[in-house]
């Protein structure tokens, strides 16, 4: 687990090199973006609105529609602010990559979200580890629209510079990977996304939901904490929300004691299924046992 921080951490300072500002924000520079960008944009955003329906939450959609993001163009951080922050006093700031843990904490700690200003190449629309402007913007954006997810992306800002001082960043991290990047939502009428890289993702929106593979468990604090999980292939297992406002609770408690129960626990590994787990759709693991038997 540390180790995915730190190769999360190194691809930020060696790719990106040394930051011109100290925030490792920079200039979008929107109109610099070539007309095969726009077209890599194009494909990825139509691609993923067809999928979406009935498959995004209604926050999801709701965020989507009222922002000045469409087909035909990278959206320009300028307009997408004009809206946003008037909705949840919430900035969208362009970034090389992936920044240090305490940069991305301090951006988020002030409700400004680090995108990335670079577009993935055409040969790499299925998968890249480090974020793009299409994840960041048409994944993450839209959540930011809804007050709930506003204030608990806040409050992991300020909690993962709690967190490092204290030491546990792994277990907040983990929280921060089963909830915003790749939660499910139980609405009324079914399961839908609401975790930025599931909604970005072709494979992984269809993945997520339709498939027999992975479990799906209810959200639970503490066996989240200690979980780990992959940053390179789908998650073997995903964590359920009953409703978005689950996550205010999760940003008004002191994760303190609950840190030191966590870090006297063994980890858990991805797949893992508990005796105490709600369990809404437990998994066949077919998916991850063939790659597993390829290597
Ligand atoms: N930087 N741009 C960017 N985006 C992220 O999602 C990000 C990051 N730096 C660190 C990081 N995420 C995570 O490792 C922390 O949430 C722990
Ligand atoms: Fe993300």
């Amino acid at each position: 687990m540390q180790s995915q921080e730190a190769a999360k951490h190194g691809a930020a300072a060696g790719e990106a090199g040394r930051p011109e500002r100290p925030d490792w924000t920079i200039d979008q520079h929107w109109e610099h973006y070539t007309a095969a960008e726009h077209a890599v944009w194009r494909t990825l955003f139509n691609r993923q609105t067809k999928l979406l329906p009935r498959r995004a939450c209604d926050e999801f959609v709701q965020g989507m529609r009222a922002l000045p993001i469409g087909a035909e163009k990278i959206p320009d951080f300028r307009r997408l602010n004009e809206v946003l922050s008037k909705r949840t006093r919430w900035q969208v700031v362009a970034v090389p990559g992936l920044v240090p843990d305490e940069i991305f904490f301090e951006h988020l700690a002030n409700r400004r979200f680090p995108a990335g200003q670079f577009i993935r190449k055409p040969e790499q629309l299925d998968y890249l580890e480090e974020p793009d402007v299409f994840h960041d913007v048409f994944g993450h954006v839209p959540m930011l629209m809804n007050p709930v997810i506003a204030d608990y992306i806040q409050a992991y800002g300020v909690g993962g510079l709690r967190a490092q001082k204290l030491g546990v960043l792994q277990h907040l991290a983990r929280v921060y990977w089963y909830t915003v990047e790749f939660g499910l939502l139980l609405q009324p009428d079914g399961l839908r996304i609401y975790g930025s890289g599931i909604a970005s993702s072709y494979t992984e929106s269809v993945f997520a939901l339709d498939d027999a593979s992975p479990n799906r468990l209810r959200f639970e604090l503490e066996r989240v904490m200690r979980t780990r999980y992959r940053i390179d292939d789908f998650q073997e297992t995903y964590f359920v929300l009953g409703t978005l406002e689950e996550l205010l609770e999760l940003a008004r408690i002191d994760f303190a004691p609950i840190y030191e129960r966590v870090r006297h626990q063994p980890d858990l590994e991805p797949g893992d299924v508990l005796a105490g787990d709600r369990v809404i759709s437990r998994g066949t693991g077919a998916y991850h046992a063939t790659r597993r038997a390829a290597h």
